[in-house]
């Protein structure tokens, strides 16, 4: 379960519908092309929260199907309501996913007794391992190092997603729980996390930019920080332009240009204009040709 996931982007057609032919492609290119260790389904980059129940079943299927054994799978599962959280754990569980992700549960300000028991209520129906996913500044939940402590007590809780800027609590969880899998979710902060000994990232703009990403924490692992160091910068440069351009509207265009229908952002995002997808074919360039 260790090395360069990514946190796979969704296609959608103008109707907001599946487009099944592109998720497969979008698969098979990190597979084939990126060679990533693992996908991450469902989750922010997938629009997974903009999605119906059974929308997000189909995805996993397409998804499970494409990849098979080939890499490992990680299905996010989270949601506010519970008993969704719980039926695609198990969905997914039965399909032969790796590993359950949740997002710690957000908008209403959950205390933390709340928040320990949505984990392990997920985890008393499902015989699966989870990964909690913690990005606090787009849930508002920020945990620390002792209720960190307290969710790992659950020994099925394996892992973390670390989502955060917060250097000084990730070098805390690694001393702590050198036995639990911590990956590292901001994908411009890869090498500084490397450093500190994380397990893996998972990340968007790893859909375009894997074999980087792994040559970035490979390099830091071996030590070889000069190395690291100038990929690192070399991505943030492209990672600065498509966060310009629109994260999600970027990522889609530039895959189209290489010939991976991603298809459109679910409404209410907006698809991509004129000048974004002019934009997105330059970054191609730019930083991939
Ligand atoms: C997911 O849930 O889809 C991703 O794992 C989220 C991932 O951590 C990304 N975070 C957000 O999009 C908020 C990062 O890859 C991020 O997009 C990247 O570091 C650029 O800021």
């Amino acid at each position: 379960m260790k090395g360069i996931f990514t946190a796979l982007i969704g296609a959608f057609d103008e109707q907001g519908q599946i487009n099944e032919k592109g998720l497969r492609e979008i698969v098979r290119y990190n597979i084939d092309h990126s060679k990533v260790d693992g996908l991450y389904v469902n989750g922010s980059t997938g629009e997974n929260f903009l999605l119906s129940t059974p929308q997000k079943k189909k995805v996993f299927e397409i998804v499970k199907d494409e990849a098979g054994q080939e890499v490992k799978l990680i299905a996010q599962v989270g949601s506010l309501n519970l008993e969704e959280s719980i039926e695609l754990a198990k969905f997914t569980t039965e399909l032969g996913y790796d590993a359950l992700s949740a997002v710690t549960p957000f908008y209403y300000k959950f205390d933390f007794e709340e928040i320990k028991d949505y984990y392990n209520a997920i985890l008393e129906e499902v015989d699966n391992q989870m990964i909690v996913y913690s990005i606090p500044a787009l849930t508002g939940v920020n945990m620390n190092l002792e209720q960190f402590r307290e969710l790992f007590e659950n020994e099925k809780i394996t892992g973390v997603k670390f989502t955060a800027p917060d250097f000084f609590l990730l070098e805390r969880l690694r001393h702590a729980f050198p036995e639990k899998l911590i990956y590292s979710g901001f994908d411009e902060m890869l090498l500084p996390a490397s450093v500190l000994g994380i397990d893996g990232a998972i990340g968007s703009t790893f859909n375009l930019n894997g074999v980087k990403a792994r040559e970035i924490f490979e390099s830091a692992q071996k030590g070889d920080l000069e190395k690291a160091r100038k990929l690192q910068k070399e991505t943030n440069d492209m990672i600065s332009d498509v966060l310009s351009n629109g994260l999600y509207q970027t990522i889609k265009e530039v895959l189209k240009v290489r010939g991976v229908d991603a298809g459109v952002c679910r409404k209410p995002m907006k698809s991509a204009t004129e000048s974004q997808i002019k934009f997105a074919a330059e970054i191609q360039k730019k930083y991939f040709e």
